[in-house]
């Protein structure tokens, strides 16, 4: 994952690296990154942040939220990592907890996480991901 554009906030204020990302950076433009289970959504979310959360090989390893905070081109940022999701139409709690946020909280970037090996499969996201009502910038990050 090459994303020269994005410095890690933990280089930037000596944040620990294992500090927990459950606190709301209120006021700060949100990003938030979704995509199908297991293809690297939270692997982004410990680069951006300095944060710590489980990454494992194995689909549904996020059930909840976590929050941290970022530095893009040089502006502080919240991130947001979710649950894995097969598509906008909730079927399991956790895809619930996504298709929430996403509604709730208009983020000023959605970054979509794709598997360039199943492009066709994960594409199926993309389209309602990045026409979420309010929501800013879409990205797609593979
Ligand atoms: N090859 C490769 N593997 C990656 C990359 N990023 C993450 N992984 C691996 O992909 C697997 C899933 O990573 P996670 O970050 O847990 O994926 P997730 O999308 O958060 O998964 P869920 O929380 O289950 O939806 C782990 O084995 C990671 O080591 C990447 O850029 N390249
Ligand atoms: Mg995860």
């Amino acid at each position: 994952m090459n994303l020269p554009f994005l410095r890690n906030r933990a280089q930037d204020v000596g944040a620990g690296c294992h500090a927990p990302p459950q606190t709301h950076w209120a006021g700060l433009p949100q990003i938030t990154i979704v995509g199908n289970p297991n293809v690297g959504k939270s692997a982004l979310f410990n680069r951006l942040t300095g944060s710590y959360v489980s990454v494992s090989n194995y689909p549904g390893t996020t059930v909840e939220v976590a929050r941290g905070q970022g530095t893009v081109n040089g502006q502080t940022l919240s991130v947001v990592d979710t649950p894995g999701l097969y598509s906008l139409m909730p079927g399991s709690e956790e895809e619930r907890v996504t298709y929430s946020l996403l509604f709730d909280e208009p983020s000023a970037a959605v970054i979509h996480v794709v598997e360039a090996r199943n492009l066709e499969r994960m594409l199926a996201l993309a389209i309602p991901c990045s026409a979420v009502p309010g929501s800013g910038q879409f990205w797609m990050v593979f």
